[in-house]
């Protein structure tokens, strides 16, 4: 279905009169769509796929709020790249577009994987476990507490000898997280001779090569279900003698920034059509929070310089790296995300945002045989999208 009828038939649903139940199938067949209503009512529904090279994709996004209308939040999203360098520039790996994380390199899973949960079928094999997890205390003020709850979504692809777990988390307030954890083994492994391999001995007279995980993701945000409406604000906290002065920024073309802790900068996605009750206007925050390690590549990675990108949408440009291996000969499209960022004007159109981060694996003799999963992650949090805190009364 194309974006443009989306919208229209979101546009002729929301004016139904009914409460709007049959939902299901709206956007895709009733075997890929996720609807979970937690136990504080806060709801969750979207459809999932599974691609040959981002394995399962989310899209349709919709969160309704225990006491709120039911909004589209995300268009799409996916996992737009795995990228993994070896210190030691034996290989660089650009997994998602290389290899792919559906088809056969997605594993099928077992019962015994999802305990308390619910796995989902693309055809004959099992892809997604899908839970309904407790997250700990919402919020407390004295005693008086609530405990929270979210829904998690996990696949595992097995890309040579790494087993990566991307998982989609949608948690009762609002907030989303989208992690990756990487286990299975070590992919690379050298004798510790005289070449002074970068990386750590492992034991066995060998060699973990040291190297990064650089995962991107491609969030197309459609706040309430018009995408055009979204735009990109950089928050930054500006010292100035003993007082932090904010100042905004609106990305008006396209652009690309990096995570800046010194000025405790953030983004935020926010649509100038949807306000809240109290008539301040609804977004998300992209919070990078994860900012320690960084990779800054060689010339030849362009895509590896900065942490945020936000570009118009363009069907072509789908993959953080190595994008046009993937595209028919003579589509007319960049290679990657440097390119994707050539100055056009975003405002008034339908954007993507990028948000990306970086893992530093060195490895250590606990990582045989089999390593632990190490997570990567993003989150996503809802800013002004309600008036207070949904979870209380
Ligand atoms: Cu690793």
């Amino acid at each position: 279905m194309s974006k443009a009828k989306s919208f229209a038939k979101i546009l002729t649903l929301g004016l139904c009169l009914c409460p709007c139940l049959a939902e299901a199938a709206e956007f895709c067949d009733d075997n890929y769509y996720i609807n979970v209503t937690l136990d504080n009512q806060t709801r969750w529904d979207m459809c999932w796929e599974h691609r040959g090279l981002t394995g399962i994709s989310l899209h349709h996004v919709f969160y309704t709020p225990p006491r709120g209308p039911r909004l589209l939040v995300l268009y799409r999203a996916e996992l737009a790249q795995v990228h993994v360098p070896y210190d030691d520039n034996g290989i660089r790996y650009h997994d998602i577009t290389d290899y792919g994380f559906g088809r056969s390199s997605m594993l099928p899973l077992a019962t015994a994987d999802c305990p308390k949960g619910q796995l989902l079928n693309f055809y004959d094999k099992t892809v997604i476990c899908q839970t309904t997890q407790s997250r700990g205390e919402a919020y407390r003020f004295g005693s008086e507490t609530k405990q929270g709850q979210a829904l998690s979504l996990f696949s595992v692809s097995q890309i040579g000898s790494y087993s990566y777990i991307p998982r989609w988390t949608f948690a009762d307030d609002g907030s989303m997280e989208f992690a990756v954890g990487a286990t299975g083994a070590l992919q690379r492994i050298l004798p510790d001779d005289q070449m002074q391999r970068p990386g750590w001995n492992i034991g066995y007279d060998r060699v973990g090569v040291s190297h990064l995980h650089n995962f991107f993701w491609r969030l197309d945000f459609d706040l309430g279900g018009q995408g055009n409406k979204d735009y990109v604000e950089q928050i930054d906290f500006v010292p100035q003698a003993a007082k932090l002065t904010r100042q905004t920024t609106v990305f008006t073309k396209e652009a690309a920034s990096n995570v800046s802790p010194e000025l405790a900068r953030t983004w935020l996605v926010t649509s100038s059509a949807l306000k809240n009750a109290k008539q301040q206007a609804m977004g998300y925050e992209i919070q990078l929070n994860q900012s320690g390690q960084r990779d800054e590549g060689p010339d030849l990675e362009p895509f590896t310089k900065h942490d945020f990108y936000v570009t118009k949408e363009k069907s072509c440009e789908l993959y953080a790296s190595h994008n046009i291996s993937t595209l028919d000969e003579g589509d007319e499209c960049a290679d990657n995300l440097a390119e994707f960022v050539n100055d056009e004007v975003i405002t008034g159109e339908d954007i993507v945002v990028w948000p990306t981060v970086s893992f530093y694996h060195m490895p250590r003799a606990e990582d045989m045989p089999n390593m632990d999963a190490h997570w990567s992650s993003i989150r996503l949090v809802p800013m002004n999208w309600h008036t207070q805190n949904p979870l209380t009364r």
